[in-house]
């Protein structure tokens, strides 16, 4: 398909404008968001997006595990969409943009070819994944996973949260549960726009990123079982310290994927202790281990190890010891020619760019598996995610969702 001209540029100011609105809803206590899946918050957000869609002249979807689709009419009603968008849910502590500068820069893209009249062949369905955090219901990219094939829906409507809900269960409590099988949709090609979530961007001076790859990742949660006893009373070597165990289990996980630099990353950043009282020695503890690697025997060799090493530990302390995979998917490698199409509009628009792998998963992660599908990233400050701080500059914004205009327009064919 033809490339559009350079000329043809989103309206930054009402992206970021966009951004603020949705930024008010779930407000974090630092300045960033709060708005975690199946909340009434995360219904809010999904409403005002809803209404800002249909203002936009999209006509509306909703499937099975709530994923929501907002559909533009191309000159070719039979041929496959172009799929675009993010997730509107956030961390419990999180930014403003993680997920959302993909679903309102989506948005922005179609509000610009509104504006401009474009017509293109193929339709452009804006998209909001559901779940895609995994931080209330694991795994991350649930919906995602769903639509791809890796999960089944009804395991997944059986995840539960810390609270004992599940996910079936809250999607339905607020209105969000939808009609369509899922996985139904064929697609023509996804593009995903994302903060880059780390420092390479900003420390190399480059305003896209041209996601080639994305990581794969593993996430174990290890339950170790002692024996409850008293702080002060018990002997030291008479304890069953499952809180001890988990200690020497973290520290491992970072050794191992310090021994794998680089192109390694490893930590636990859920970690419970019971009964949690200050004068009980831990009988339990139950804790998530989060290992990355773009390359896959890397990532297969880090979860045999960790494995080991926690069984090594559970055996130095007489603890018992359970692993449960709750989460994963391969490295990724994105489409080539849609990676060329990014790559091809960022160099027309004059945005510095390098080729970059994703640190994060996302749902393009899982939607590669059945469609051509690419990212593209922008910076973010100090590379921080995951954290009320979360910053972008409106000009980064702009730029990636000019880079998204452009990627969309060439895929879905200009007309007339
Ligand atoms: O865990 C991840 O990489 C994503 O932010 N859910
Ligand atoms: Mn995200
Ligand atoms: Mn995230």
């Amino acid at each position: 398909m033809t490339a559009p001209g350079a000329n043809l540029r989103i309206n930054g100011e009402r992206l970021w404008d966009s951004l603020m609105e949705m930024a008010k809803i779930g407000p974090g206590v630092a300045g960033g968001n709060n708005r975690q899946t199946l909340t009434d918050d995360d219904a809010k957000g999904r409403a005002l997006f809803k209404g800002w869609c249909e203002a936009a002249g999209c006509t509306m979807g909703l499937d099975q595990m709530g994923t929501m689709f907002a559909r533009r009419e191309g000159t070719d009603p039979n041929a496959l969409p172009v799929y675009i968008g993010s997730h509107l849910d956030t961390q419990p502590t999180g930014g403003k943009y993680d997920g959302v500068l993909g679903v309102l820069g989506g948005l922005e893209v179609l509000r610009s070819m509104n504006d401009l009249g474009i017509r293109t062949k193929h339709p452009v369905v804006l998209t909001n994944w559901t779940n895609e955090e995994g931080t209330r219901f694991a795994p991350a990219m649930l919906a995602s996973g769903v639509f791809a094939g890796m999960h089944a829906q009804d395991w997944a409507y059986a995840r539960v949260d810390a609270e004992g809900k599940s996910f079936g269960d809250e999607l339905a409590r607020i209105g969000w549960r939808g009609e369509e099988v899922v996985g139904a949709r064929k697609m023509h090609a996804m593009l995903e726009l994302h903060i880059e979530q780390g420092p390479i961007l900003e420390a190399e001076g480059r305003e896209i990123g041209v996601v080639t790859h994305g990581q794969g990742l593993w996430w174990l949660q290890i339950t170790l079982t002692g024996k409850d006893a008293h702080t002060g009373s018990t002997p030291m070597a008479m304890r069953v310290n499952a809180g001890l165990g988990m200690a020497r289990v973290i520290e491992r996980v970072h050794q191992i994927a310090m021994a794998h630099q680089p192109n390694a990353v490893g930590a636990v950043g859920q970690a419970n202790v019971y009964p949690n009282s200050r004068n009980v020695i831990p009988g339990k503890a139950v804790f998530t281990v989060d290992i990355r690697s773009p390359e896959q025997g890397k990532l297969d060799l880090m979860r045999a190890e960790v494995e080991r090493a926690a069984h090594a530990v559970a055996a130095e302390l007489g603890l018992g010891c359970e692993i449960e995979a709750v989460g994963h998917f391969d490295p990724v490698t994105f489409d080539p020619g849609l990676v060329k199409v990014v790559r091809g509009a960022a160099e027309r628009l004059g945005y510095s760019h390098m080729d970059i792998v994703s640190g994060a998963g996302h749902d393009a992660c899982w939607i590669n598996r059945v469609a051509p599908t690419v990212m593209i990233m922008c910076p973010c400050v100090d590379g921080l995610s995951h954290n009320e701080a979360e910053e972008i500059s409106a000009e980064w914004a702009k730029a990636g969702t000019d880079v998204l205009f452009h990627a969309v327009v060439e895929t879905a064919g200009v007309v007339g």
